[in-house]
């Protein structure tokens, strides 16, 4: 018997990464190869007419998998009982923007998914913020849905950093990719971000470690800015691969440790409380996260995370500053 279609929303439907996203999700890379979706694509009425061509192009795709789509400029339509969320859109930092005015124009767009999400979504979606800041959006946008849709429901794109992370550790090992794993992003997505090696293997071999690479480290801190500088635009094509791996994992369940940006207790690794921290997770069948435990840290990991957790919280308070008390 065909399964139910389920509804996955991707905002930012007609910006670049919802491009090469879309695409993954209707040949069922993300849901898996007999799970039929149907479509919600969200942008800002900026943007109908693109949106709409968008449209045309999903329809001239005959996705077998992709029952029908739903393009839509207002939030109650986009987000009307959804399994799945990709939050894609955001406001991007402009030429003169201080941090504070762009986490600013931010918490007001993922407050309002947030409660839209409470409001039109099914309690079980899962949501993946791309939008930058990502950890900070995730978070704010889980504090809008809140008590309908608990926070363990929201995480933030770090996969990306892992992607390229371990495609350096293949390079530098001379060996493929596909073998390489357990190479894991800590904190935030930002250039506070602690991308840690000490743990990667190849094809379940420990692979050896000579002391944390601060080259390796600040290219991948920097690989986004590396990108626009040659591309002119930022990364998307591996932007949207990575939102597809960590859907996938998500929806599917994973024994392979992942990072994931997830909601902090405060009780792991040091990382502060209240904020979506990356760390290594598992999922289980049941599509629920659980951060990996008894990693080793040595002073040099433990002082990065304690920065990119600062960067957190300094954010988390900007964030919580700009609702103007509503939290
Ligand atoms: P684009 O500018 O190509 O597309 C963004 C789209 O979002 C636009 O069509 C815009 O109209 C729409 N949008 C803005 N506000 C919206 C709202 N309130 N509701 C619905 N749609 C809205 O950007 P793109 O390259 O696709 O990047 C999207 C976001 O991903 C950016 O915030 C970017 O910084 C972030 N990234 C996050 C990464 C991560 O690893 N977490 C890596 C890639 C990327 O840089």
């Amino acid at each position: 018997m065909s399964k139910t279609p389920i509804r996955v929303l991707v905002t930012g439907a007609a910006g670049q990464i919802a491009y090469s996203l879309i695409p993954l999700i209707g040949k069922g890379d993300v849901f898996g190869p007999d799970q039929p979706v149907i479509l919600h694509l969200l942008d800002i009425p900026m943007c109908q007419t693109v949106l709409d061509g968008v449209v045309l192009e999903v329809t001239d795709c005959a996705y077998p998998l992709v029952h029908g789509v739903v393009a839509t400029v207002d939030e109650a339509v986009a987000f009307k009982d959804l399994d799945a969320a990709f939050l894609v859109g955001a406001m991007p930092r402009r030429e003169g923007m201080e941090r504070k005015d762009l986490l600013a124009a931010n918490v007001k767009i993922f407050a309002s998914q947030g409660k839209a999400l409470a409001q039109h979504s099914k309690p079980t979606v899962r949501v993946l913020v791309v939008g930058n800041p990502a950890n900070t959006n995730a978070l704010i946008c889980s504090k809008f849905a809140a008590p309908k849709i608990p926070s363990s429901s929201f995480t933030a794109m770090t996969r990306l950093d892992e992607n390229r992370a371990r495609a350096q550790v293949a390079l530098n090992n001379g060996v493929p990719v596909c073998g390489v794993r357990n190479v894991f992003i800590w904190g935030n997505h930002s250039s506070t971000q602690f991308p840690d090696v000490s743990n990667a293997t190849n094809n379940g071999t420990k692979l050896p470690f000579k002391g944390h690479d601060e080259g390796l480290i600040s290219l991948v801190q920097k690989r986004g800015a590396a990108v626009i500088a040659a591309r002119k635009l930022s990364s998307a094509m591996s932007a949207a691969k990575a939102a597809a791996d960590h859907m996938r994992d998500w929806f599917q369940g994973t024994n392979e440790a992942v990072s994931m940006g997830v909601i902090s207790d405060g009780s792991k690794y040091g990382a502060p409380n209240d904020v979506i921290f990356s760390f290594p997770c598992v999922v289980d069948g049941e599509k629920k996260w659980k951060i990996v435990e008894g990693l080793s840290l040595d002073d040099f990991a433990k002082n990065r995370l304690k920065v990119t957790g600062e960067e957190l919280l300094a954010e988390r308070s900007e964030a919580l500053a700009a609702t103007g008390g509503q939290l």
